[in-house]
């Protein structure tokens, strides 16, 4: 097998064979007809931090009934048989790392970690569903709020340059089940363009990087990732 250095982006796409709504789903992926991107953002959750949380509380009792599908596994896979490989998500689910995945770069931060508005504590928390809403700091009594990056919040910069390092150094990009509208993180499969590499997008359609990918796969990652890394290992 050829060894060349890859970095994957994964989306929503990818969750969506273990049950999880995309941002993009029409009615599944809404709660309360409020579209994620409302939601998402500090000034909802200055505005109303109970119903913000109401609302990853009912995301959290989702995804936590939610298993890694075979294309979370096939990229646990990859980053055991590959020395050179980089996993960067916008997920916010954890099923990366309950696939078994290790070194993964999380630009939008994790559902299952909360953080003090006030005060730096920060712990995992995966109770489902939480016992009250909104949820209060056991150290000081402030507001915790879920440890993600919200809409019109800044990714945190070290994460931001270790992904832009990878897909800069990366010989193969495999941009998998997003629709690459939301940046930063859409840029990062144009740094391996822009250094020589090439780009493979998994997706169930075209979207807006197709037209600069060296090949567009279509169809749902959960089959054909598998599919693509198999053949890939006989190569
Ligand atoms: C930033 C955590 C600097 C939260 C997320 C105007 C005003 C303010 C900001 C902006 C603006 N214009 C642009 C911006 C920047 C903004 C942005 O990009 N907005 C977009 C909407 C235009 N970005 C930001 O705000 C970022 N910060 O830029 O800081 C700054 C600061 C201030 C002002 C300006 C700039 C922060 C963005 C991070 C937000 N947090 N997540 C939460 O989840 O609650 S983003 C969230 O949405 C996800 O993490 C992900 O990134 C994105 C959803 O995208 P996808 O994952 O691609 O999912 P989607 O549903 O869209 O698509 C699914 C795809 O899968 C589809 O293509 C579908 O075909 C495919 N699919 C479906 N099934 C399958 C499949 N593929 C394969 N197999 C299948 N089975
Ligand atoms: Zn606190």
């Amino acid at each position: 097998m050829n060894r060349p250095k890859i970095a994957v982006l994964t989306g929503a796409g990818v969750s969506k064979g273990s049950g999880i709504p995309t941002y993009r789903d029409g009615a599944d992926s809404l709660w309360n007809h409020y579209h994620p991107q409302e939601l998402a953002t500090p000034e909802a959750f200055a505005r109303d931090p109970k119903l913000v949380w109401e609302f990853y509380d009912w995301r959290r009792q989702n995804m936590a009934k939610a298993r890694p599908n075979a294309a979370h596994l096939t990229l646990a896979e990859m980053e055991a048989a590959l020395p050179d490989f980089t996993l960067v998500t916008q997920n916010i689910d954890g099923l990366h790392r309950a696939a078994g995945n290790r070194n993964i770069l999380y630009l939008h931060g994790d559902i299952w970690l909360v953080r003090c508005t006030e005060c730096d504590y920060r712990d995992e928390d995966r109770r489902v569903p939480l016992p009250e809403l909104p949820p209060r700091c056991p150290r000081c009594g402030a507001l915790l709020r879920p440890d993600i990056v919200w809409f019109g919040e800044t990714l945190n910069p070290q994460t931001l340059y270790e992904a832009e390092q990878a897909f800069r150094s990366a010989d193969l990009a495999l941009v998998i089940g997003t629709s690459s509208v939301v940046y930063p993180a859409a840029y990062l499969p144009f740094y391996t363009i822009e250094t020589g590499g090439r780009v493979i997008e998994f997706n169930m359609e075209r979207t807006a990087l197709s037209p600069y990918a060296s090949e567009v796969i279509l169809g749902p990652s959960e089959k054909t990732l598998p599919a693509w890394w198999k053949n890939f290992r006989q190569t």
